[in-house]
């Protein structure tokens, strides 16, 4: 029999060792619908958005939405990672349509984050499966280990972030895709290199990224727009800082 203890260390170990992990249906199918017609409604809601950009400052103010990223399914998944005390620092829909869903190019989170230290940890919660036919998300294992590098801005191409790495220092060919079933959760380094191609078939590619910071990380710029009040849930103590 293979405990709890056994199965977090082995995960740990992975996610050391190349950057990433997998965790397969965590959320169940009522809640991942409930999640799916809330994008609906969100962009029904602020219809100058762009599907690929629902985050920030619309957190704070949305029931739903602070619901979904406190689930404690989410937050077990998290404390393996960073322990249990455990706050928000940003949370994105990126909701590619069909046909028309831009890129994210290639690029290393941390390098955008005003965060010290960069203790912090990535969740992306499948709304939609996701594929390499739709724009799943990529990773390149194991550049967790590089330093962080300063983004270059490209706007010549339409993509979600309008910057991307320098390309030198990707190598495509070790590419892997996270292919995804609605409800898995997929965690990555904020130094690893990732991104994920155009959505060019006809279904919808959703992921909802959820960035956990242990308390003890700092937020440094004071440019937060919708913080909101620290409260505290059954498990663990939660601050929400949405950047
Ligand atoms: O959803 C995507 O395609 C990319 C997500 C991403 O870059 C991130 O979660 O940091």
């Amino acid at each position: 029999m293979v405990h709890s203890q056994d199965k977090h260390e082995h995960v740990r170990q992975k996610y050391e060792r190349d950057g990433y992990a997998i965790f397969r249906n965590v959320l169940d199918s009522n809640l991942i619908q409930e999640a799916s017609n809330h994008v609906d409604w969100l962009l029904a809601k602020n219809p100058e958005l762009r599907p690929e950009h629902l985050h920030h400052r619309l957190v704070a103010s949305d029931p739903f939405w602070v619901r979904l990223i406190s689930d404690d399914r989410l937050l077990d998944i998290a404390e393996i990672f960073i322990g249990p005390n455990i706050a928000l620092f940003a949370s994105h829909y990126i909701s590619k349509p069909p046909s028309d869903g831009k890129p994210v190019l290639w690029h290393q989170d941390g390098s955008y984050w005003p965060l010290e230290p960069m203790e912090v940890i990535t969740l992306w919660l499948a709304v939609d499966d996701s594929t390499p036919e739709n724009g799943c998300m990529r990773v390149i294992p194991g550049t967790h280990t590089m330093s962080l590098h300063q983004m270059k801005q490209r706007t010549d191409i339409p993509n979600v972030l309008s910057s991307e790495i320098d390309p030198e220092l990707v190598d495509e060919s070790k590419a892997v895709d996270f292919v995804l079933k609605a409800g898995d959760v997929s965690v990555h380094h904020p130094n690893i290199i990732h991104g994920s191609n155009a959505n060019t078939s006809v279904k919808r590619r959703c992921g909802l990224t959820i960035r956990y910071i242990p308390t003890s990380t700092r937020i440094t710029s004071n440019q937060n727009p919708s913080s909101l009040p620290v409260w505290s849930l059954a498990k663990v103590s939660m601050r929400i800082c949405a950047w």
